[in-house]
């Protein structure tokens, strides 16, 4: 199964199309906040699973703060991030996953890619595809492909400027 990860679109679709188009065919789509109003828009594109938190900018937004569910036998937990203070320090999220069983933690809000594995926990960023602030500041995204042996390869992607 093929899972796209993205965050921070902030109510741009261009590279948000690109990347769904990049992707290919999915079975799951998350996004990690700051949709900005782009609910509407995803709901009509995007016809898999999708699960989508709101951000720090989503003042309005009738989405959940957090989420947990399964991608296959794995528990994900996913957040926007600002409430746990990512720009700053990874272990305050890292510490939330633990408490909450999670092999998946996922965050957005810092607007640059992360990637880390430790003590049995998945940390990532798949960054932002519409405001970049890594080096190079291309968009970026995750694509996350589960084997049917249930082996997990995550894969961060960058959008051609
Ligand atoms: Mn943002």
């Amino acid at each position: 199964m093929r899972v796209l990860i993205v965050s921070d679109t902030h109510g741009k679709h261009y590279n948000l199309d690109r990347a769904l188009e990049d992707a290919g065919k999915i079975d799951m789509f998350i996004h990690l906040g700051d949709v900005e109003g782009g609910e509407d828009y995803i709901e009509a594109v995007v016809e898999c699973e999708k699960h989508i938190v709101a951000g720090n900018n989503d003042f309005f937004s009738q989405l959940p703060r957090e989420d947990e569910f399964y991608i296959g036998n794995k528990k994900a937990f996913i957040t926007h991030g600002h409430n746990y203070s990512v720009s700053m320090t990874k272990e305050q999220i890292l510490e939330e996953g633990k408490v909450r069983g999670a092999d998946i933690v996922m965050f957005g809000h810092t607007h640059q890619p992360y990637f880390e594995q430790k003590d049995g926990i998945t940390l990532l960023n798949p960054g932002s595809l519409s405001y970049p602030r890594q080096i190079g500041r291309k968009g970026s995204y995750m694509l996350l492909d589960v084997k049917p042996d249930g082996k997990m390869n995550f894969e961060e992607r960058y959008l051609d400027i």
